[in-house]
């Protein structure tokens, strides 16, 4: 089921869950060759989302600034590959909304626990903003923050479940977003977490 969010926005629900035990298993094998960090925003603030990635780009943050970079600065080696299954599935859900020929880089692998959270923020670090952005959710449901091309516009709060795919592009690729603190539970295939991918063209 296709459902528009707004301009640029289209929740694909449930589009992931005929893959959830393929999708796991992958993450699995990449947090053993880069494991979760809760990395430091530039004003010296530890995230409550831990993070790792895959593909050739990984999304970084330390007191230097944000970056995109090809080498996990915790190990000294590149990131993980991004599992062909990752890159078919931002495929089409990019096709589906709209965006064809959307190919990723860089899958940015966010982490909550109980009571993690993301402030309001813009996603403006990769070159083409052109490109859309695919989120992927799984595990414990969230509160999603969609706002609009200020901070100070009033953002709508959507419930995003395991399994379901949005498609960030046009005039969405640059609101405002974030998430409300993960509420605890107990998911049947993930436990106490809820994992988050996005796919991104970083360079
Ligand atoms: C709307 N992650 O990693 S995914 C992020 O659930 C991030 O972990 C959140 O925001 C999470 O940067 C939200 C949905 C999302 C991702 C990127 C967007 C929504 C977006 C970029 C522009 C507009
Ligand atoms: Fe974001």
């Amino acid at each position: 089921a296709r459902e528009p969010l707004g301009p640029g926005a289209m929740l694909l629900r449930g589009f992931a869950r005929p893959h959830e035990t393929e999708l796991i298993a992958a993450i699995e094998a990449i947090i053993t060759q880069a494991p979760f960090r809760q990395m430091v925003t530039p004003g010296g603030h530890q995230m409550s989302v831990a993070m790792t990635n895959c593909g050739s780009f990984g999304w970084v943050t330390d007191r230097s600034g944000y970056r995109y970079d090809p080498v996990d600065p915790e190990s000294g080696k590149p990131w993980p590959a991004m599992p062909p299954l990752f890159r078919k599935l931002a495929e089409q859900a990019a096709r589906e909304a709209g965006f064809p020929g959307f190919a990723p880089d860089a899958c940015l692998i966010n982490r909550y626990e109980p009571g993690a959270k993301m402030s309001l923020h813009q996603d403006r670090d990769e070159r083409d903003i052109g490109a859309p952005i695919v989120s992927v959710s799984l595990g414990l449901p969230a509160t999603f923050l969609f706002g609009g091309l200020k901070r100070t516009d009033k953002a709508q709060r959507y419930r995003l479940l395991h399994g379901d795919v949005v498609v960030w592009g046009g005039p969405a690729r640059l609101a405002f977003h974030g998430v409300a603190p993960l509420a605890d539970g107990e998911h049947g295939l993930l436990g106490r977490r809820r994992i988050n991918l996005t796919f991104r063209r970083a360079r």
